[in-house]
């Protein structure tokens, strides 16, 4: 502790908290139970756990819809739970972030249910965006935006007034504008500071500001654009303003307290403004996640990232997955090959300047599961899609522990619920079955992050492109680093002088190097000159 910029180069694992472990048996993963499998985390290699939603709340978006920010939901534990969990993994290493959601409540949350019986433009209707609507009788939405999960992004109320929801209607959004609503979150951040959290990751950071006017977009399509698109909902100027106060907030706490934006800007260039200095440390960057598996596309994705965050003085994060997208060995093809490209991307990234986030279960190699069955599903955008996406529930199938048969120990001995049902076939993907066998994605993992802990070359810091035969990306970092990846489906025959640290394809006690480059395989050299 006490050790500056430590986020500049950690190893984030995010906890998922409702999937990640049960102990108490109903089904739901909560707090004690994820303070009970820490040593998993930091066995791993992982600098800092990020903790999903555990907050009071209806549930109806996974806990993104929060009814009180300052609480624990029951079905997650206590507030005394929440602090043991902290004072285990500081005794561990492990840094605590959590998530904050003020771009929406939940419509369950004291401020929106005032908002609702109060009068038409009250101090209580405020406090959100409240609009009456077009046509003879205001009976059509105040302009054209449409929601996340589908749909428009406008609900009415019982006195015939609209408010805003970007995403489900059980969530509306805040304004944001609104004094009040700046001081209740600085009240929000600081319960949580004050409990000894290290950070927040900031949900939808990019959102809580729209333009003036609220104007329509005038598109067509919306949603498959976000992040994309320049829209009036999204990654306004002066959402900064926000995040210079929050700065504020967080330097004038000792221990290096980071702010994390989960920001979705339409260039490099505008997302690197959300990490400027006297802004947030970290913004995600899903730019890997969204490139297919190909040289090209990664050699391109690196250096955009990388000039755009230097320029600004921040290091870039490299996220692979997490509990919105599709899992990367699925992303990637599936199966074998799915898998081997999974594995020879996260090597990749770990060897980039920045830090990485880890999805909970990509240690494991863990696939999506792409045929929960319907009554299953709890994602509101497969109700809000009208069943044209099944969502993303299956990304968010629970952790399997150990053991034969499923749930594979998610909750205490003997219990057989779970909130989502895990596949029959995740026996041997099970932590304690991949920590028995000498080849396995976790061991992978835990030998691949130990080097990246130790190496001085790797973490922040520049790298070098080195000259390489097509579809061969080879990255030098000093001293004495080289990462080769094969982005081909066949060996690949190179001089690569040096020991061989690691490989992608193969987890061995002695690595060797026979000088080609096996197809989708990423390498670890150590080179002395
Ligand atoms: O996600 C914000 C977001 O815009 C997307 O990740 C979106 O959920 C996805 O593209 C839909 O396909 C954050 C949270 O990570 C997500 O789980 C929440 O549902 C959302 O905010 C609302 O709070």
């Amino acid at each position: 502790s006490g050790e500056e910029s430590w986020w500049r180069d950690a190893v984030v694992y995010q906890v998922y908290v409702r999937s990640f472990r049960d102990s108490d048996g109903d089904g739901v993963g909560d707090l004690v139970g994820a303070r009970e499998r820490l040593e998993h985390v930091a066995e791993l290699g992982a600098d800092a756990v990020w903790l999903t939603p555990f907050y009071p709340s209806p549930m109806a978006d996974g806990g993104y819809d929060v009814a009180d920010h300052c609480g624990v939901d029951p079905l997650f534990g206590t507030l005394e739970d929440f602090d043991a969990l902290v004072e285990r993994a500081h005794a561990l290493g492990l840094r605590v972030l959590v998530d904050v959601v003020p771009n929406h409540t939940s419509d369950a949350h004291p401020w929106f249910v005032e908002a609702l019986g109060a009068a038409r433009e009250s101090p209580e209707r405020e406090r959100y965006l409240f609009r009456d609507g077009r046509g003879e009788h205001g009976e059509l939405p105040p302009n054209d935006w449409e929601s996340v999960f589908g749909g428009p992004a406008w609900s009415r109320t019982a006195d015939g007034q609209w408010y805003l929801h970007l995403f489900d209607p059980s969530q509306p959004d805040l304004n944001w504008r609104n004094p009040q609503v700046r001081a209740d979150f600085r009240e929000v951040l600081t319960f949580w500071l004050d409990r000894g959290v290290d950070g927040f990751r900031i949900d939808v950071a990019h959102g809580m500001i729209k333009r003036p006017g609220l104007p329509d977009t005038g598109l067509r399509q919306q949603i498959g654009m976000l992040g994309r698109a320049e829209l009036p909902y999204f990654d306004q100027d002066e959402v900064h303003e926000i995040y210079r106060e929050w700065r504020g907030l967080l330097d004038s706490y000792s221990g290096d307290r980071i702010g994390v934006a989960e920001a979705w800007a339409p260039t490099s260039e505008r997302l690197a403004r959300y990490v400027r200095p006297d802004e947030l440390h970290q913004a995600f960057n899903f730019a890997l996640l969204e490139a297919e598996f190909s040289a090209e596309r990664f050699h391109a994705v690196v250096d955009e990232s990388l000039r755009e965050n230097c320029r600004v003085g921040a290091t870039t994060t490299w996220v692979l997955g997490n509990h919105d997208v599709q899992r990367p060995v699925t992303r990637y093809g599936g199966g074998d090959v799915g898998l081997r490209r999974a594995c020879a991307a996260a090597l990749f990234s770990f060897a980039l300047p920045g830090s990485v986030y880890l999805y909970q279960g990509e240690e494991l190699g863990l696939p999506e599961v792409l045929d929960l069955p319907e009554e299953a599903l709890r994602d509101p955008i497969w109700e809000r899609s009208g069943h044209t996406s099944r969502g993303r529930d299956g990304c968010r199938v629970p952790i399997p522990w150990e053991g034969r048969h499923p749930p594979f120990g998610f909750g205490p001995e003997g219990s057989t619920e779970s909130w989502l049902p895990v596949p029959e076939g995740w026996s041997e993907l099970s932590v304690r079955a991949q920590h028995l066998r000498t080849e396995s994605v976790l061991r992978l993992y835990r030998s691949a992050l130990a080097l990246r802990r130790h190496h001085p070359a790797l973490g922040d810091g520049a790298h070098r492109w080195v000259d390489a035969p097509e579809a061969v990306l080879i990255l030098r970092r000093e001293p004495g680093f080289v990462c080769a990846t094969n982005f081909r489906d066949e060996p690949v025959e190179l001089e690569l002088p040096g020991e061989l640290l690691c490989r992608s394809d193969r987890v061995d006690a002695a690595p060797s190097w026979s000088g080609a480059l096996p197809g989708e395989t990423t390498v670890w050299l150590r080179q002395d000159r």
